[in-house]
This record gives C-alpha cells, sequence and structure tokens, in this order.
C-alpha cells in the first residue's frame, strides 16, 4: 500500500499507455512518408517470441527492457530508432493442441498473440505497433516461400532420402525434442530412426563464407566462437584401403576414411564403418552376418548424442572382412562401431588406438593391438592413455611401400603422407565440416507450405510461380498424424489435388511444412518495410537512400560517409537468448547470403 501511495502505477501506467496508443508516440514513420532522413538511424531489435499458450515469462522481459532504455535514450539523442515487434508464431504446441482440444491452430496464436501484445504494451515498452508481423501472416510467408524459390533457383534447395524420427506406435514423426532417450515424448513409445524423403537446404555450400565472413561482423567474440565451432572446419585427408579377405585376397571394393592425422597411418590397426555406411552388408562374412545385423538394427535405435557424447561404453561388432594398410602392407580387421557417425567424414575411420581415446577405449575392449607412432616431444607421456598430441614419428617406414616417415614432427609428415598417397592414387587432401546440410521440412500442419507441386505423370517437381503465392495453408478440421509417417496435409485432399497452370497437367502439391526457423531467418529484413506487398524488403529503405544521388554503391563507403545515410540495414543492435546464437544467426546468414 506504501509503494502504491508513492507510486500509483494504477493510474500513470495506463494513462500514458494509452496515450502513447492514441498518438501512435513510438511509430517510426517511413522513408518518404515523413520520415527526417537526414537524421542518423539506429535499429533496435529483439528476437521475437514464440506466442506461447502460457504469456510472457520473466525472461522475456529481460531483454526487452535493456532495448527499450537504449531505443528511449537514442530517441531523445536524435536519432530516427526502428525498434519493432513481431512473432515468431508457427510451431509444435499450437498444432499438439489443436490436436488435444480440437481448436484450430489459428484461432490458439490469435489468442496467444492478443495476450502478449497486451502484456507487452502494459510493460509500458516503446514498440512500433504499426511495424508489427507475423511468421503466420500469409503475407508474411508469402516472402518466406519466394525466399525458398529463389534457393531452389541457385540449386540450394534438393530433396534426399534422411533418417527422421520415426514412431511406429504413434504412426508419425517426431521432431528432436519430442524424443527423449530413444522414445518418444508422449507415451514413452520406442523411436526409430528412418530414412525418408525431405528438403534440404544446402547450407554446407557457404560454409566457408559463413566462417570467413565471421571476421567482418561486430559481434560478440563469444558467438563468433560458437558458430565457428559449429560449422567446425577441420583439414585432413581421406584414405582409400582395399578390402580383401583373410588370405589377402582382393574382394573389390575400397573403403575410404576420413583423418585429420594421416601422420599416424603406420598405427593404423583396424579400420571402423558406420552401422549404416553401404559397403557394410557386402563387406560382412556369412559366419558374422547375424551379429552385424543385430548390431546396425540396436544402433538405429539411437540418435547420435547417444552414440557420441552420452555413450559410456564403445560397442562393436567384427565385419569378417580386412582391409590392407597402404603403409605397411599389413592385413587389418574392419569392424562396425557405432561410435562412427555415418554422417561425418566418409562414415568410415582407420583406428589409431595409440594416438585417439575413442579408438583406444575400443581396442583395450576388444583386445585389437595398439601401436605407437608418436613420440612426445619431452618424452613424457601416460603409457596408460592415448596420446593425441603432436610429436616426433617412430615405428613409421615401411620397405614394401617405401614409405619412411620416421623422424619427422607430426605436421611434416602429415603432409609427406599427403603427398605419398596423392602421387600413388589412394588418396587425397580433403577438408570437412562438422556443419551438415539443413532438414528443411516437418511432417506438420501449422508451417509454411512448400511452394511446388509434383505432376503426377512423371513425378517431376515443378516450383510455383511468383504470382500463385502465397500458397496459404488449408482449412483442416483433423490434425492427428495420418499412422502412416505421411504429414496432416495430405488430408487436405482438395488441397492437395491441382493443376500445373503452364501445361494443364494434373498434379499434387507437397505435403511437409517448412520448419520454423524459416520465418525467423529474415524478420529482421521484413521490418524495414512489413507492408510492402510487391517486394521482400524495398531495397532503398534497407540501404542507401542518399547514395542514389552519388556514384559510390557499396554500403562500406556510405557508413564512411555519413551514418545517416544507410537506411535502415544493419541492424544496430540485436538481443536474444544465447541459445540462439548458432543455429538462428547461422540460418539467417546463410539465407541472406543465398536468396539476396
Ligand atoms: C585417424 C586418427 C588418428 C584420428 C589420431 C584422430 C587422431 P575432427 O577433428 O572432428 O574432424 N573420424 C573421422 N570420421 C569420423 C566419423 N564419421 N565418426 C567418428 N569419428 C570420425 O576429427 C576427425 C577425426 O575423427 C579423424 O581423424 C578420425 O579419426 C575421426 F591419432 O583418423 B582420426
Amino acid at each position: 500500500a506504501q509503494a502504491r501511495r508513492a507510486y500509483p502505477y494504477d493510474e500513470i501506467e495506463p494513462r500514458w499507455q494509452a496515450h502513447w496508443e492514441e498518438r501512435r508516440t513510438f511509430r517510426t514513420p517511413d522513408i518518404g512518408d515523413g520520415l527526417d532522413t537526414s537524421r542518423p538511424k539506429c535499429y533496435i531489435l529483439d528476437m521475437f517470441p514464440y506466442p506461447s499458450g502460457a504469456g510472457l515469462h520473466v525472461g522475456h522481459p529481460l531483454g526487452y527492457t535493456a532495448t527499450d532504455i537504449l531505443s528511449r535514450f537514442k530517441r531523445m539523442k536524435g536519432f530516427n530508432v526502428l525498434h519493432p515487434m513481431g512473432w515468431d508464431a508457427f510451431g509444435l504446441p499450437a498444432e499438439q493442441y489443436a490436436i488435444q482440444t480440437g481448436t484450430h491452430p489459428k484461432t490458439t496464436t490469435a489468442r496467444n498473440i492478443d495476450r502478449f501484445r497486451i502484456q507487452l504494451k502494459s510493460l509500458g515498452f516503446s514498440y512500433d505497433w504499426d511495424r508489427e508481423i507475423s511468421t503466420t501472416e500469409p503475407a508474411y510467408y508469402k516472402w518466406t516461400q519466394w525466399i525458398f524459390l529463389q534457393l531452389l533457383k541457385r540449386g540450394l534447395a534438393y530433396q534426399a532420402e534422411v533418417p527422421v524420427n520415426w514412431c511406429p506406435a504413434l504412426g508419425t514423426v517426431l521432431a528432436n525434442e519430442e524424443v527423449i532417450d530413444g522414445v518418444s515424448e508422449r507415451g514413452g513409445y520406442p523411436v526409430i530412426r528412418k530414412p525418408m524423403r525431405q528438403w534440404m537446404l544446402r547450407i554446407t555450400s557457404y560454409a566457408d563464407r559463413l566462417l570467413e565472413d565471421l571476421d567482418d561482423l561486430d559481434w560478440p567474440e563469444s558467438i563468433k566462437e560458437m558458430q565457428r565451432n559449429w560449422i567446425g572446419r577441420s583439414e585432413g585427408a581421406e584414405l582409400e584401403f582395399c578390402a580383401v579377405d583373410q588370405e589377402g585376397h582382393d574382394l573389390g571394393a575400397k573403403l575410404t576414411v576420413y583423418t585429420t592425422r594421416p601422420d599416424t597411418i603406420f598405427g593404423a590397426t583396424y579400420l571402423v564403418v558406420a552401422p549404416e555406411h553401404v559397403l557394410l552388408p557386402s563387406l560382412t562374412s556369412e559366419e558374422q552376418r547375424a551379429h552385424v545385423e543385430e548390431y546396425t538394427e540396436v544402433a538405429a535405435r539411437k540418435s547420435e548424442l547417444e552414440r557420441t557424447e552420452l555413450q559410456k561404453e564403445k560397442t562393436g561388432v567384427f565385419s569378417g572382412s580386412y582391409a590392407k594398410n597402404p603403409a605397411t602392407g599389413e592385413i587389418i580387421p574392419i569392424w562396425v562401431a557405432d561410435y562412427v557417425l555415418a554422417s561425418y567424414g566418409t562414415g568410415a575411420i582407420m583406428a589409431v588406438p595409440a594416438h585417439d581415446s575413442r579408438d583406444h577405449e575400443f581396442a583395450l575392449k576388444y583386445e585389437l593391438p595398439i601401436i605407437k607412432v608418436v613420440s612426445p616431444p619431452n618424452g613424457n607421456c601416460d603409457p596408460e592413455e592415448a596420446y593425441a598430441d603432436d610429436g616426433i614419428m617412430i615405428n613409421s617406414s615401411s620397405s614394401s611401400s617405401g614409405l619412411n616417415i620416421n623422424g619427422m614432427l607430426s605436421q611434416d609428415a602429415a603432409l609427406e603422407v599427403t603427398s605419398w598417397v596423392e602421387s600413388n592414387g589412394f588418396g587425397k587432401k580433403k577438408v570437412n565440416y562438422k556443419l551438415r546440410d539443413w532438414l528443411f521440412a516437418r511432417q506438420r500442419y501449422w508451417g509454411e507450405p512448400f511452394p511446388v507441386i509434383y505432376l503426377d505423370d512423371t513425378n517431376e517437381m515443378v516450383p510455383l510461380t511468383e504470382n500463385q503465392l502465397p500458397l496459404t495453408l488449408p482449412e483442416l478440421d483433423d490434425f492427428t498424424p495420418t499412422g502412416t509417417g505421411e504429414p496432416p496435409l495430405t488430408k487436405a485432399a482438395d488441397w492437395v489435388r491441382t493443376t500445373d497452370v503452364l501445361t494443364g497437367k494434373p498434379a499434387r502439391r507437397e505435403t511437409s511444412t517448412m520448419p520454423q526457423w524459416a520465418g525467423s531467418c529474415w524478420y529482421y529484413l521484413r521490418f524495414m518495410d512489413p507492408k510492402n506487398s510487391s517486394t521482400l524488403v524495398d531495397k532503398a529503405k534497407e540501404r542507401c537512400i542518399l547514395l542514389s544521388h552519388l556514384i559510390f554503391s557499396k554500403r562500406c563507403v556510405c557508413n564512411f560517409f555519413s551514418i545517416s545515410c544507410s537506411y535502415w540495414g544493419p541492424v544496430d543492435i540485436y538481443v536474444g537468448g544465447a541459445e540462439h546464437s548458432v543455429l538462428h544467426l547461422l540460418y539467417a546468414r546463410f539465407w541472406h547470403k543465398g536468396s539476396v
């Protein structure tokens, strides 16, 4: 009561909030509509929220308060401030709620957005509500679909068979977050990895640019480092090993491994392939087939995380065949083990137990030979552990192959081995990335429909033309899974059936939808020009308006001359949860590079 007397917030706040609302105090006029472009600009952006049913949580106003203070400060300093708010409103919870209650996700989403807006306004934040956007509005997702078409045109969107989380009991594909310890979050049913045809985005084509361009970004170093680690560039070599039987007879197959340590080739005492490796069935001997099949089945039920970080003990099975180590001429066994991932490198490794801790643990368990080939520079190392650092090469010469790297430093030896395999035709230098292509489809209703159709007669995929956008989501009453793994949109039979406008041929629509990331990849551009129906963002509003009078066109030049000439891009400050600093920001950077 005392606090209330000192500060009667229930009188002051509503009064001012009504005043701001009425006068649209925080509206930022458009260029050409009263904006004084001789003033400097400041674009202050919050990560827009997912409007959940629970309303704002305390983490939201934490960041929003900081940006609000800054926005008010900059306005008072004479800046034109762009400080917008919108909604990342596609996503699973609205759809799950629809399944449970029969309420359409559109209704739930609109209700949640209203609640979020009221709450944000009651906190007195100075957003320009005239620029509010939602990823679920057709006027917005028209441009999300348009960007997808640009990516498709440039070969950056493609379809491939990739493993998804398939739950036979629920008859549905599950998102990673719906799978906990290998069982479905709902009901606790087993989930297996099953290959399905999916849309993918070729973000790996931009791996180098995404990495190199980080140097030019004015971002916190810790976030840049997280992105560097995620991209995970590694330099090494691909080496070919010929598969042989126990007597050393050539089986006609070549197994290619990826290694960052070609220097350790004399210490490679066995090879390991991932359980999904395509050559595994042909490498499996008849005696070992039952063991191998049982093993691969169990591995299929584990996620990558369970196979690597979470796995307490390494497991594996001998395939029954062997390979010839090209450096030593020795015959070494080929094993299958799930600590080797199909999705990285070549899905096969040369195991060097003396110098790699994973291989070391495995070799001890299965009594495989351990041969030291690197000696620490100071001679000290723990005999019980793998010595993983660089050093001086030992035990590394062979008269049969003619290769001798003894006495060399690891790094020199690695170069020597790489050029030796290259000149003998069984290997090459190779750069690899941890970054994977982006799985860009969900078997869900509440997301952006893909703007493509498939012709009935040839199954050919045909992109929609720009004037057919937006392709809006059909109304649907039943959002429950189909039971076959097909997305719920297959139930909208009238919507799925269509004709190709160009040829008049009967066709069907794509029924998976885009993931929630899609809409949030580019909203920072839309806020600069939220109502434009003819283009995603007017370049003049995003880039340098004054420079149209000058001969210079590069933004760097314009920034150099005067900050006021760059409208509104780039975002000057962006505040949000660090948990989004890898994927969201990486995806957004990729979309910008790939489509603009
Ligand atoms: C032989 C070797 C000897 C290795 C040694 C390491 C140390 P980064 O740096 O992450 O790229 N590897 C390759 N492909 C793999 C896969 N699909 N699944 C699991 N492990 C894989 O690591 C590359 C190293 O990880 C490669 O170099 C390979 O082991 C392993 F003393 O080859 B190395």
